[in-house]
């Protein structure tokens, strides 16, 4: 099986030669659409984001990983900005902040070293309301070799925060969740996995600080139940950076493998990145496949009509049939766009109605604590119970919104390839099957060509950009009103008149407290649900234009296959035999590249020599 280099350049060899032919069959547009393919072959770069609950130790471990102090490590202060750290060759640092509307993110070069003042929550509030993060540059060898890895502020602390972490998933190329040794798995956190496996293809739990614990053994056992009982299929791998830190200053090689740092290293840079890349040499090759179906289909068209020359009506005919039936497929009135206009809309609304569903639950049971109890007192209990429970409620919402979005990108590719039968003859729709890969609100850069759930990535971005925390956040600051009110009145007045008043007083706070859970939720329902429709309309519109793009290529293409039938039935008896043979000749080469590419498709990625997932 050959590494993912050889077969890089196998396919960048197969890429150069059908571009030629694109070129000398006249076709610029499929040219461009080979090069573009080609220029994915070169990005070797594979996203990691490390996410997990608060104070498990992501900072740490990224920082293990990348031999480098880079991200803020501490006992109390938390993590607050994603920070992406990728190789550079000197070692820099910058903010990046992206403003809702504008389409240029604000950057500022900052010292690296001063990066705790900027990612953790000593930061001051800038007042900006946008996406913040971090981009920091090292010369670090696992960084060489194309992995860049994304901190992340811990889940569970930071109120709404989770929905912004969840975000940054689909577009990850695989996360890391991390937990650690001292305590089972929590239900949060099997939550928080569930969302996560379900979100992103290549999840891996990661146990940290082994060292902590005797019996951490025991704890890996029990956390492996627990993801078996609940039906969540993820690799779990142990870590202590701790035990790595005092290994290399010991230069102990027992403590060193005791750490099992060098273990998930060699298993992110071998089974990890390679599937990532071939996978990614999977979505050129498909690209290959279809373009040499276009270029194909003239060349036969020009064959058929050489070999017999009174055919060529009838073919011409059958392609002009074709090429209305791919005009057709450009019109709103075509299927497929009744399908994605119908479905999108049908999405809106279900969306909706399971984000109110969810949130009103939530707030009935905040209802109920507030009625058992005296929020003056357990109001911090509430409001920590109240968020930690909104925050669930969205975030299963955006996973289960994620779901059905991908779902509706795969009917209405169906659809249109129904619609496009006689049009499109074995035509991959590539990039359909993974379309919707990425909901995201942080913009990992990419070289090279965008695949549809790339461009889908970039046209979403900003959803659910913790918007959702600001307006809770805003909201539960208001309820300082719902504070004990004064206890001196209480002093002065005794007695009886006095516990009279303290009831009032009750169940003035109570219905205080009522209120403003009620204006929370209805406020994260106004701004979620606003954030989801705008998304989904984001959906509709790089589906669209993903689909009438494609339909306009296969129009070109049939318009020239029109025209060199045409040609060829012009072409005097003498060149005819002449021209056939090299049409004859160009179509097998076609047929030999596209025969490659999907030999490709067939390959398993290639096998690490050692495998190191435990
Ligand atoms: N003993 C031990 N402690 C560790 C290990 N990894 C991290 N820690 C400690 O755990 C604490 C939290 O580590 P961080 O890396 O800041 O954790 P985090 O998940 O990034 O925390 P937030 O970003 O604030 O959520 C620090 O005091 C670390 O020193 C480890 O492998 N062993
Ligand atoms: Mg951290």
């Amino acid at each position: 099986m050959p590494s993912n280099a050889v077969a890089a350049e196998r396919m960048a060899a197969l890429a150069d030669r059908l571009r030629q032919i694109a070129l000398r069959s006249g076709r610029q547009d499929l040219a461009d659409r080979v090069a573009e393919a080609r220029a994915a072959l070169d990005d070797a770069e594979v996203q990691i984001v490390v996410v997990g609950q608060f104070k498990q130790g992501k900072s740490t471990l990224v920082n293990t990983l990348v031999s480098a102090p880079v991200c803020p490590v501490d006992d109390v202060i938390a993590t607050s900005v994603p920070t992406v750290v990728r190789w550079g060759e000197q070692t820099s640092a910058a903010l990046i902040t992206e403003l809702a509307g504008e389409s240029q993110p604000i950057r500022a070069e900052i010292d690296p070293r001063r990066l705790r003042e900027h990612v953790t929550e000593m930061s001051s509030d800038t007042g900006i309301f946008g996406n913040l993060h971090a981009e920091v540059t090292l010369p670090s060898p696992l960084l060489a070799e194309g992995l860049v890895f994304m901190d992340t502020p811990g889940v569970g602390r930071a109120q709404a925060r989770v929905s912004t972490n969840l975000t940054l998933l689909p577009q990850a190329d695989a996360a890391l969740v991390v937990t650690d040794a001292t305590q089972e798995l929590t239900d949060p956190e099997l939550a928080f996995l569930r969302q996560s496996a379900a979100l992103c293809s290549r999840v891996t739990c990661i146990v940290s600080k082994i060292d902590l614990h005797h019996q951490w053994r025991s704890i890996v056992q029990a956390d492996v139940e627990h993801l078996s009982a609940a039906d969540i299929d993820v690799p779990v791998m142990v870590t202590s950076a701790l035990l790595h830190e005092y290994a290399l200053m010991d230069g102990d090689p027992t403590l060193r493998e005791e750490s099992r740092i060098d273990a998930l290293t060699g298993y992110l840079r071998d089974v990890v990145k390679v599937e990532v890349i071939h996978e990614r040499q999977g979505a050129v090759a498909r690209e290959i496949d279809a373009v040499c179906e276009l270029i194909a289909m003239s060349m036969q068209a020009e064959i058929g009509v050489l070999d017999d020359p009174s055919s060529s009506p009838e073919i011409v005919r059958d392609l002009k049939q074709a090429e209305e039936t791919a005009e057709n497929l450009t019109r709103r009135s075509a299927r497929w766009q009744q399908t994605l206009s119908d479905g999108i809309g049908d999405l809106i609304s279900d969306i909706e109605f399971d984000l109110r569903d969810r949130l009103r639950e939530v707030g009935r049971e905040a209802e109920q604590l507030i009625a058992a109890s005296d929020p003056g007192k357990s109001w911090e209990d509430i409001g920590a119970w109240l968020a930690d429970s909104v925050t669930q409620a969205v975030s299963d919402n955006f996973v289960w919104a994620h779901e059905r979005s991908v779902h509706l990108a795969e009917v209405v590719a169906q659809h249109f390839s129904l619609d496009g039968r006689a049009a499109i003859p074995t035509l991959s729709l590539d990039g359909t099957d993974q379309a919707l890969r990425a909901i995201g609100d942080l913009e990992f850069v990419q070289a090279g060509k965008l695949s549809l759930g790339q461009k889908v990535m970039i046209g979403l971005r900003g959803s659910y950009s913790g918007i959702l925390m600001f307006g809770l956040m805003t909201t539960l600051a208001g309820l300082a009103l719902v504070n004990p009110i004064s206890l001196a009145a209480g002093l002065i007045v005794g007695g009886f008149a006095y516990r009279q008043d303290a009831l009032q007083r009750l169940d003035q706070r109570r219905n205080e407290a009522k209120t403003a859970v009620r204006k929370l939720i209805d406020e994260a329902i106004f701004q979620v649900g606003k954030e989801s429709r705008d998304r989904m309309n984001r959906i509709r519109r790089v589906l669209r234009d993903h689909f009438v793009t494609t339909a306009e290529e296969v129009k070109r293409s049939l318009a020239e296959s029109i025209r060199v039938a045409q040609q060829g039935a012009a072409l005097p008896p003498t060149q005819r035999d002449e021209r056939a043979a090299q049409a004859a000749a160009e179509l097998q080469e076609i047929r030999t590249l596209q025969a490659r590419a999907r030999e490709f498709l067939l390959l398993p990625a290639p096998i690490p020599q050692e495998q190191h997932a435990s």
